[in-house]
């Protein structure tokens, strides 16, 4: 938990409560930017004014390269008990851990997640966050903490594709769910990642633009820079 307090600024009740969670109606966006179709959201105008501040880039890794970063991380996650935290803590069924060193196939992803997502020269946290979700595991929307991260988040997703609701911190109506694949990457950037909560939905509500999205375990792998 002593990363997650670090990283999360402050968590909300659960979004779908609010009834912003809607049937896609007529007026809702299908994104037609990169890796389009991936972005869905509770207007087409949010999706498109959103869309440079959200990406999700699917295959980003290879097989190879997943099993790379599985190798790297099983072992010390193993040693790791999931937790199951009290309902209204940021996060259910999780363990976690940072690392600063890895080796060459990892290392040469890293990079490559680091050039595509954060600017050059940006400086960034040092280590990388991973976070184990359970298949029961889910992230509760929150805001990461700006005294610790800056404008940037970026994210592969190891194992399980999964869903990622933003909503809007002073508008609830206003969100955007992206499907991301296993595999693949996002960004959050900029008012994407100050202005919205940021959640994982639990498998029981993966559901994305109508469709089923099974949910199993799901590692991630977070870049992020440093605040300005
Ligand atoms: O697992 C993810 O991709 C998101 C994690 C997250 O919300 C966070 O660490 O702030």
């Amino acid at each position: 938990m002593k990363l997650l307090l670090t990283v999360l600024k402050r968590t909300h009740k659960p979004a779908l409560s609010t009834g912003h969670r809607r049937s896609l109606s007529a007026s809702s966006g299908l994104l037609p930017l990169r890796d389009e179709a991936l972005v869905v959201g509770s207007t087409r105008e949010l999706v498109q004014r959103l869309g440079s501040q959200v990406e999700v880039r699917t295959g980003f890794i290879t097989e190879e390269e997943e099993g790379a970063f599985l190798r790297e991380l099983e072992p010390g996650l193993k040693k790791k008990r999931y937790e199951y935290d009290h309902w209204d803590d940021a996060i259910h069924g999780y363990r976690e851990t940072e690392r600063a060193r890895w080796g060459a196939a990892c290392e040469e992803v890293l990079n490559r997640v680091r050039s595509v997502a954060f600017p050059e020269g940006s400086p960034l946290l040092g280590p990388v966050h991973i976070l184990d979700l359970d298949k029961s595991g889910f992230i509760k929307p929150h805001v990461d903490s700006v005294k610790f991260c800056g404008s940037t988040i970026a994210g592969l997703s190891l194992l399980s594709d999964s869903i990622m609701r933003l909503v809007k911190e002073d508008a609830t109506s206003e969100w955007l769910d992206l499907l991301l694949p296993r595999r693949s990457l996002y960004i959050l950037r900029d008012e994407a990642r100050y202005k919205f909560t940021h959640e994982i939905l639990k498998d029981e509500e993966s559901v994305f633009n109508g469709q089923r999205v099974p949910r199993l375990r799901r590692i991630s792998v977070m870049c992020r820079n440093l605040p300005s």
